[in-house]
């Protein structure tokens, strides 16, 4: 009887060459493989296994009993079944935008995958300050896809109800509700503030009330808007890019939320690599045209969103009282609204919570630093208490670019 069928372990490089040759069958009998542990995200464990001779290789992706950022996390190690699973729903629902899943194995909690190595992580190509023309087409396909299509005004409701269970992921949303949606907004002790913006967070965010308030209502749309079947933790360290395609990798987070949180996510990504270009970028003239293609880039996931909605609204409706004359417009400006207010609590939290993102906390000049957070927290703040009344990618970049002007 093989180790890998007797009960669960954490697996090491030689646990996962063992595995590869002997329970998978991707590879020649006679191949000489080899192993690298490669993850670099705050919870899993990520192989790739390689066939150098023969160019072939694959992902091995394992979830330990607790987040690789800090063993305070326990996390089910049953997250991967949710990840393997939902994968391949995506790849039915928006083909082309996942990667193959090729295994599930429940007793090892991992997943075999197609390796994306012609790809690169989008948070590290844009702090090198790449272009990707097709990105916000491709990300507000697959958003628009596998949101609306998942949700009741396209889904048999029965069905549907069937995809919520499956998707009940308690502990990770816990960890959103915690990370997200409340640690940032009080003087948390698990909280990681750099000093020089410890003042600003007390005094903008931590002691005003109205904000709070704002940020509980959210929470509690969090926790009960089961509308679309989300991502649920798309920042631009859970893409791999190159510049004719788009892959959307690490939905261990998926579950029956609402569908503003996905957008809002990718919105608040693009002005963290925003403020970056904003901080370390020398030369005017290529500082402008950076900045000049982030900024066309949120306005267009906003609005190719917008325009992508109404198209399969119109196609794939299914559900009688949806089809009522102004539900649409009613149902998309909530999304609009939504995706302003998780921006705003993403942009937030990234800033003053335990995970941060290299895009900030890699700006070597900490005056600059300083400045590139504190604009992240006001635009933040503005996007939460404003959100009513942003309604297009235009809106939010003049916020962000107020900011700038007012934060010397
Ligand atoms: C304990 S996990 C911390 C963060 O990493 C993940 O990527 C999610 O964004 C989560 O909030
Ligand atoms: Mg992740």
């Amino acid at each position: 009887m093989s180790k890998f069928t007797m009960g669960y372990f954490t697996m090491k490089e030689a646990d996962v060459l063992d595995y590869a040759t002997t329970v998978l069958d991707c590879f020649d009998s006679h191949a000489v493989l080899s192993c690298k542990e490669i993850g670099d995200g705050n919870l899993n464990y990520v192989f790739r296994v390689m066939d150098e001779k023969a160019g072939k290789s694959i992902i091995i992706k394992q979830a330990g009993p607790c987040a690789r950022i800090s063993d305070e996390f326990k996390v089910s190690p049953d997250r991967n079944r949710i990840e393997s699973e939902i994968l391949q729903l995506q790849h039915r629902l928006a083909e082309g935008f996942v990667p193959r899943v090729f295994k599930y194995d429940p007793i090892m909690n991992c997943c075999v995958m197609e390796d994306l190595s012609d790809h690169v992580i989008m948070r590290r190509a844009l702090m090198e300050h790449k272009k990707f023309p097709f990105f916000a087409d491709h990300i507000t396909t697959f958003m628009t896809k596998t949101l609306l299509l998942t949700s009741d005004v396209m889904m048999d409701h029965k069905a549907k109800k069937e995809l919520v269970k499956n998707f009940t992921n308690p502990e990770l949303c816990e960890i959103t509700e915690d990370l997200v949606y409340t640690e940032p907004f009080f003087d948390c002790p698990r909280n990681d503030v750099f000093p020089p913006t410890r003042g600003y967070a007390e005094k903008e965010l931590w002691s005003d009330e109205a904000l709070l308030l704002e940020t509980a209502k959210l929470k509690f749309e969090f926790m009960t808007n089961a509308q679309s079947l989300l991502h649920g933790d798309l920042h631009t360290g859970s893409i791999f890019i190159k510049p004719d395609s788009t892959k959307v990798i690490d939905p261990e987070f998926a579950f029956y939320g609402p569908a503003g949180y996905d957008v809002g996510n990718v919105i608040a990504n693009l002005i963290f690599a925003y403020e970056n270009a904003e901080a370390t970028i020398e030369d005017q003239q290529e500082k402008i045209d950076y900045k000049g293609w982030l900024e066309e880039t949120i306005i267009q996931v906003m609005d190719l969103f917008v325009d992508k909605f109404k198209e399969l609204w119109k196609e794939h409706t299914t559900e009688r009282t949806a089809k009522y004359k102004g539900f649409d417009a009613y149902y998309l400006n909530n999304i609009i609204r939504d995706t302003a207010a998780v921006a705003g609590c993403e942009l937030c939290r990234r800033i003053l919570g335990i995970a941060h993102v290299k895009d900030i906390t890699a700006i070597e000049d900490l005056e600059k630093r300083a400045r590139a957070e504190k604009i992240c927290l006001s635009v933040g703040k503005t996007f939460i208490l404003q959100r009513e009344k942003l309604k297009s990618g235009r809106d939010f970049m003049s916020v962000v670019k107020d900011w700038e002007v007012k934060i010397k």
